[in-house]
């Protein structure tokens, strides 16, 4: 559904009074606020593919209705996102859920939305109908090598469909692991993996770079063969300089200091992006910052300080993305608040004193170090993620004309109330 440029300017045009008014007031409690929104308007978040249908459980899954039917589809949802938040300008594809039988017409259709291609995914979890072997024991980490050869070769495919479209990045998250003990020699399954994993990362031009995605647990409940930020940051070290690690949020233990985590990789210089999302308990794939915000604005405390130190480029060093999965929420909805939370996250650490944080912390003065950064978190920096939006020419408040356009009520209506994305 294309997203003509009145409707936003009319609906800028209704809410202009009102955001002005805020931006003044925040402008008078923030410094340096024009260099925070030239970067906010620069920060770009990819959209995962296969995010963009109702996602489910094994007790369940509730369509929400006019769901892509075809990865063009997806391109056109994402376009949408984009022309209403202009900080949606990517899209991340999982191979075979999105398989372009067309890169040229795909490419061209994204360029038109304004979209560029980022990490495109594997998928050696799953088996597919015309597979010869089986995941059910592992991919890589296969004790079988003709099962490991099988997804060594899926992944360098998977290379080849992203360099057609423009990709640069390929992104492993291997489901590999054990579900009891015993049931796996640890060391034979990490050597087979790194194995594994050279072989890919050979294939990978020279202006490319992996990720290696750990999760803590799901589908196996023993072990994880890529488990930890340690065992990512192992095999990214040995792989070489276009090897880096994946930090998706819900992929940590209970109570893991992520945001420590971050820092460190960042130090290590092996830090290559994130899958953003949130969790109460597992892997449960909820809005970005919809359940602990305070985390999300820790986390990216760290990356600015991480990424100043070394004088890296924000918008550009490092992969940002979403993986999400959205149960009861309209996908589109959904995706928009997480861009909007993260949006905010990282305007709230751009607006701490950075100057009073290391005084304070050089003069072991918790109370004020504390002080300095819950006053950035408890400003309300709303008001220039809008004006960001609206210099960028998209929409002050993008889930609001969502609705006013009735975006989903068109959606179903052109493609039908039962129709199933491909994805989780
Ligand atoms: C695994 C994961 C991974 C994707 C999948 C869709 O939990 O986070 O990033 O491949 O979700
Ligand atoms: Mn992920």
């Amino acid at each position: 559904m294309l997203l003509e440029s009145y409707k936003i300017a009319s609906h800028n045009d209704s809410l202009l009074k009102g955001h002005e008014n805020k931006l003044a007031f925040t402008r008078s409690e923030i410094a340096g606020t024009e260099e925070i929104i030239q970067k906010l308007v620069d920060f770009q978040i990819a959209i995962p593919s296969w995010a963009l249908g109702t996602g489910g459980t094994r007790f369940g899954r509730f369509a929400g209705g006019g769901e892509p039917r075809s990865l063009e589809e997806k391109i056109e949802d994402v376009g949408l996102l984009h022309a209403l938040n202009k900080a949606s300008g990517a899209i991340s594809l999982h191979i075979p859920w999105d398989i372009p039988t067309d890169p040229k017409a795909i490419r061209t259709l994204a360029a038109q939305h304004g979209l560029k291609f980022d990490a495109v995914n594997s998928n050696t979890f799953q088996d597919q109908a015309d597979q010869e072997y089986t995941y059910k024991f592992g991919s890589l980490q296969n004790v079988n090598k003709a099962i490991r050869k099988q997804a060594i070769d899926h992944n360098i495919e998977v290379i080849k469909h992203g360099i057609e479209l423009g990709s640069d990045s390929l992104t492993v998250w291997l489901s590999d692991g054990s579900c009891f003990p015993g049931q796996l020699n640890f060391r034979k399954a990490y050597q087979n993996t790194l194995e594994s994993l050279q072989e890919i990362y050979a294939a990978l031009p020279d202006d490319w770079k992996i990720f290696v995605e750990y999760k803590a647990f799901e589908p196996n409940f023993y072990s994880m063969t890529v488990g930890d930020w340690g065992q990512s940051l192992s095999y990214a070290r040995k792989l070489g300089d276009k090897a880096y690690t994946l930090v998706d949020l819900g992929h940590h233990l209970p109570n893991a200091n992520i945001e420590q985590i971050v820092s460190l990789l960042l130090m290590e210089e092996k830090l290559g992006g994130f899958h953003f999302n949130d969790s109460k308990y597992g892997d449960d794939d909820l809005t970005a910052g919809s359940v602990k915000p305070y985390q999300l604005f820790l986390i990216f405390n760290e990356l600015v300080e991480g990424m100043d130190a070394r004088g890296m480029n924000h918008a550009k060093d490092l992969g940002w993305m979403i993986d999400a999965s959205h149960n009861v929420k309209d996908p589109l909805e959904d995706l928009l608040q997480s861009v909007e939370a993260i949006m905010i996250a990282y305007a709230q650490a751009l607006s701490v004193d950075r100057k009073a944080l290391e005084d304070a912390q050089e003069n072991n003065d918790v109370v004020r170090a504390q002080e300095i950064l819950q006053n950035a978190f408890r400003t309300d920096v709303r008001a220039i993620v809008a004006e960001a939006r609206l210099r960028a020419g998209a929409a002050l408040n993008p889930v609001a004309l969502y609705r006013e356009l009735k975006v989903r009520e068109n959606l179903i209506a052109e493609r039908g109330l039962k129709t199933v994305s491909t994805g989780l």
